[in-house]
């Protein structure tokens, strides 16, 4: 009786011992990759870029205006965009803007800041969501480069917003790559909707006079000039149209043509 016994426990351990090579070889074949990579990594700095790949499936792409996250073989791209605008108030010839950060008192001595204006990357369908955006100093000769976020090979519309000019759109969608030109002083037509004024023969320049920033330059914008230049105001005012350091009876022809033709921001 206890011989039996014991075969049969033999026969059970040999059933479970066959069990597991099986199981064994079952989970090798499972954790064989369907992809491979060979090596991952991640990067992290202001401008928020994550990514990491080791053989996986998945892929993904998350973002918002200030973050991107990528998972997997999907790969975002810290991209250079180099832009070139000139805006009209601070304007003074040769291709040159007034350095206004100086001549209002923002920085101690002369030098080729202009002023600091917001860049963003829009999608290019409805409703045109900000896909990037940043805050830049552009220069005196009216270059500023960007360094957002973005998918090289998609095309954004470029938007370009300043304290007192009116909001410029790229005319079309503008195609990425890791380095990319866009010049809005060329012709009136870098701008949507044409919505740009020439400057100097040839040059073309933000339209100025959007001290509320609303998109428009109308009288509620001149009414807010008018009592700054009661107010004498001096130093760092948006009401400061021409960029001379002070607010005065120098600001108000350019904003009262831009008012008298109905000058608004064109976008889609
Ligand atoms: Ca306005
Ligand atoms: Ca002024």
């Amino acid at each position: 009786m206890s011989i039996r016994i014991n075969y049969n426990l033999l026969q059970f351990l040999s059933i479970v011992v066959q069990l597991c090579a099986y199981s064994i070889v079952s989970i090798a074949q499972t954790l064989k990759p369907s992809v491979i990579a060979s090596a991952g990594g991640n990067s992290l700095n202001s401008g928020y870029s994550l990514s990491y790949t080791f053989g996986e499936t998945n892929t993904a792409t998350l973002s918002n205006a200030g973050y991107t996250l990528t998972q997997g073989f999907q790969q975002t791209y810290k991209m250079t965009l180099n832009l070139k605008a000139f805006l009209q108030g601070y304007y003074k010839n040769g291709s040159m803007m007034e350095n206004v950060l100086y001549t209002e008192g923002i920085t101690a001595s002369p030098g080729a800041a202009c002023d600091t204006i917001q860049i963003e990357l829009r999608e290019n369908t409805s409703p045109y969501s900000v896909v990037s955006a940043s805050k830049q100093i552009i220069q005196t000769n009216g270059s500023v480069t960007f360094n957002g976020i973005a998918n090289a090979g998609n095309a954004y519309f470029i938007v370009v917003k300043h304290r007192n000019s009116i909001e410029t759109w790229s005319t079309y969608p503008v195609l990425l790559t890791e380095n990319t030109y866009y010049d809005f002083t060329t012709a009136a037509t870098a701008a949507y909707g044409n919505n740009q004024i020439e400057v100097e023969p040839g040059i073309f320049a933000l339209y100025s006079g959007d001290i509320n920033q609303d998109q428009n330059a109308d009288l509620l914008d001149a009414a807010i000039l008018e009592t700054s230049i009661a107010n004498f105001d001096f130093g760092y005012f948006a009401t400061d149209i021409n960029g001379d350091g002070n607010v005065d009876l120098l600001d108000s022809p350019m904003l009262e043509v831009n008012v008298n033709g109905f000058i608004y921001s064109v976008h889609p």
